[in-house]
């Protein structure tokens, strides 16, 4: 089946794909931006799954750069990959490579469950202050690798929020 790569406009917590990717923080205890839509839409299950998840170290379910992946309770996802994102810090403190990660440990965590849709936001590109053109370049670049042994996904999706956020995409996919 051939993968296909998109870009759409869209609040992602109304996409009915088997997975869509939360920015979260590494306490996975819930915030702002899309982790707080994420958790609004899906219940006080999700928490609970996440609460559920044991810490690393404390306050770290999730070190930066890495994935987990728990159910979708109320979205029409079927599963949420919470992934954390790089706080910007000027970009000398491996900022790049974190970001990059969290795209190809989402991907892998997708194809191991086998699913075959997934969507991700622009990790990092919010409160995190990552810069859009370069975090979109990063994305754009780790799923195309990723695409060349796809596995199960037949379709990924980049959720834009605004049309300069889909405008980046679009360009960056056609480039
Ligand atoms: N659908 C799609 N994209 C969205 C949505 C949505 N419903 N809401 C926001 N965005 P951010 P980060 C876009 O700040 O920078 C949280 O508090 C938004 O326009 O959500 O990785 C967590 O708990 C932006 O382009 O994530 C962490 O502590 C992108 O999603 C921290 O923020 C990411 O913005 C993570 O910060």
């Amino acid at each position: 089946m051939p993968l296909t790569l998109e870009a759409i406009e869209a609040d992602i917590t109304t996409l009915a794909l088997d997975a869509i990717v939360n920015a979260a923080s590494e306490s996975l205890s819930g915030g702002g931006g899309v982790d707080g839509a994420i958790h609004r839409a899906a219940g006080p299950g999700l928490m609970d799954e996440c609460r559920a998840i044991p810490m690393l170290r404390p306050r770290v379910r999730c070190p930066t750069g890495e994935a987990v992946i728990t159910g979708g309770h109320r979205l029409p996802a079927r599963y949420v990959i919470h992934t954390v994102g790089p706080v910007w810090h000027g970009g000398h403190k491996g900022e790049p490579a974190l970001l990059a990660s969290c795209y190809r440990r989402c991907l892998t965590l997708a194809r191991d469950q086998e699913l075959s849709s997934i969507a991700f936001p622009a990790i990092s590109c919010g409160v995190f202050g990552y810069p859009f053109t370069e975090a979109v370049a990063i994305a754009v670049t780790e799923v195309r690798a990723f695409a060349e042994e796809p596995g199960s996904l037949t379709r990924i999706v980049f959720c834009c929020f605004g049309n300069r956020a889909l405008d980046a995409y679009r360009s960056a996919l056609a480039a």
